[in-house]
């Protein structure tokens, strides 16, 4: 490894010790770099590896609001703004119990790259809360909204920082965090995308990350196997915003996607998902997905985990991070799946990725692989800059265009650059670290 790479990680763990999701994607992310940085000294006389891994800035602030038994309730919100180096900082929201400092952290790193991969002017930015928004009014999740977005408001803008979803943060409610910004600061502009289409969202912005995988995954197909989605047995976790577009695409696509999950249990059907009764269950009822298997013939496993002991040729990790370790690895290779993308933020631990590229799993790394999300914000921030509107077919057209681009641009790099054209992890780093690189060199020490 280089020693100023060595050096930079050794700060890191040193100093931040109790991140663990935030060192172990500093981790992946330096290492792989390491080549990059031996041919590039200029990095370490201007101090960028140091720069690139600390936040800009972080925001931390106290969420107070009143549920609906009048009882007041206290959470953590959060926003890092970790790198405007190549346009203002962009990257989703989540609410979930389990969020901390280390996990909007390691967002906001992966961020960076990944919308530096889209190949539009958007810096890296994450946040959330650890409200759990399970089982909640959507009276509750407004006022929780609106208490967030009071602090918030004081930190974003459109040429700032321009927050989206995550886990937890959909449609409904990027609509009460637009509502109470616009009220407070006076101000109908696009600072939030994933907006509802009545006031400037963009067509495509809902099924953006799930079709965004399935051309990234596409192309790899093609690239690497000559073959398409036809008839391949697919396995998709998680049942939210994701995964429910990826299943949507790769049936379109022809793929065969018999099981998904959410954090009680996953649904092994060999007749294949019934996706219209999955986007009732979960999209309108907001229930389980264990009632999928109430209604139809199929199996319960009341483990997510036990999605990866499916067979399959290809799987795609779409609900959080970390959901896939070794054990979950050896199934997948040893039921003979070939090819695994992430439509997830880093679904799959370290020992797992190395044990799948190690038995020659063609692995799409989640900056890449489903970076078609944060893509079409980026269209959505276009089109409100504009104050114009594309149609479905033309923002489709552009996702699909950036997707083909990513996936050959890192792969040109793995291929050409590092002789391996498998290492799509180093070849997604490097790529997206390069013009991060050229714009803190051009822009002085900050
Ligand atoms: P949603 O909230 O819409 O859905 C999340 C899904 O993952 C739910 O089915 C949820 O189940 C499941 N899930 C969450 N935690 C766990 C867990 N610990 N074990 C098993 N399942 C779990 O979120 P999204 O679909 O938007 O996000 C999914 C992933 O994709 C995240 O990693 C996110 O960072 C990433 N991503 C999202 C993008 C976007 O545009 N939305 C863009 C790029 C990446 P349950 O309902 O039980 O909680
Ligand atoms: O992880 C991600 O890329 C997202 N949650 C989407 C971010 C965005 O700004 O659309």
């Amino acid at each position: 490894m280089n020693s100023y790479v060595e050096r930079v990680l050794e700060n890191l763990k040193n100093k931040y010790g109790n991140e663990k999701e935030f060192l172990q994607a500093s981790e992946e992310i330096l290492v792989s770099l390491s080549p990059y940085v031996d041919k590039h000294p200029e990095l370490e006389k201007n101090g960028i590896l140091e720069r690139f891994v600390v936040p800009e800035r972080i925001i931390m602030f106290r969420v107070a609001w009143v549920n609906d038994k009048n009882e007041v309730e206290v959470n953590n919100g959060y926003r890092v703004q970790f790198s405007s180096a190549i346009g203002p900082y962009k990257g989703g929201l989540r609410f979930h119990k389990s969020v901390n400092l280390s996990i909007i952290k390691f967002l906001a790193l992966e961020q960076i790259l990944k919308n530096s991969l889209t190949t539009l002017p958007m810096g890296g930015g994450k946040g959330g809360c650890d409200f759990d928004p399970k089982g909640r009014s959507d009276m509750e999740i407004m006022r929780f909204c609106q208490a967030f977005m009071t602090e918030l408001c004081k930190h974003i803008g459109q040429f700032t920082d321009v927050p989206a979803g995550d886990i937890g943060v959909g449609a409904r409610e990027i609509g009460y965090l637009y509502g109470q910004y616009k009220r407070i600061r006076n101000e109908s502009v696009g600072v939030l995308t994933g907006k509802k289409l009545s006031f400037g969202g963009s067509l495509v912005r809902t099924e953006a990350t799930g079709y965004g995988l399935c051309y990234f995954t596409l192309e790899a197909l093609k690239t690497y196997k000559k073959t398409d989605f036809k008839n391949k047995r697919v396995i998709i976790s998680g049942s939210g915003n994701v995964a429910v577009y990826a299943c949507e695409k790769a049936q379109q696509l022809g793929a065969h996607v018999v099981a998904m999950s959410d954090s009680d249990g996953c649904v092994y059907d060999e007749n294949g998902i019934d996706l219209a009764l999955i986007k009732e269950i979960k999209e309108i009822k907001r229930g389980r997905i264990k009632e999928y298997a109430e209604r139809k013939h199929c199996v319960y496993y009341d483990k997510p985990a036990d999605i990866w002991q499916i067979k399959c040729d290809i799987a795609l990790p779409c609900a959080t991070q970390n959901e896939i370790d070794l054990n979950s690895a050896i199934s997948l290779v040893n039921n003979g799946c070939f090819m695994v993308c992430e439509g997830a933020n880093m679904p799959t631990d370290k020992e797992a990725t190395a044990y799948l590229l190690k038995n020659k799993v063609i692995f799409g790394p989640g900056k890449a692989a489903n970076a078609g999300g944060v893509a079409t914000s980026g269209l959505e921030m276009s089109q409100n800059s504009l104050r114009l509107s594309w149609s479905f077919e033309e923002v489709d057209k552009k996702l699909q265009d950036i997707m083909v681009g990513i996936f050959h641009n890192i792969y040109d790099v793995a291929k050409n650059e590092l002789g391996n054209e498998y290492d799509l992890v180093s070849g997604a780093n490097i790529a997206g670290f390069k013009k991060v690189a050229d714009a803190m060199l051009s822009q002085g020490i900050m």
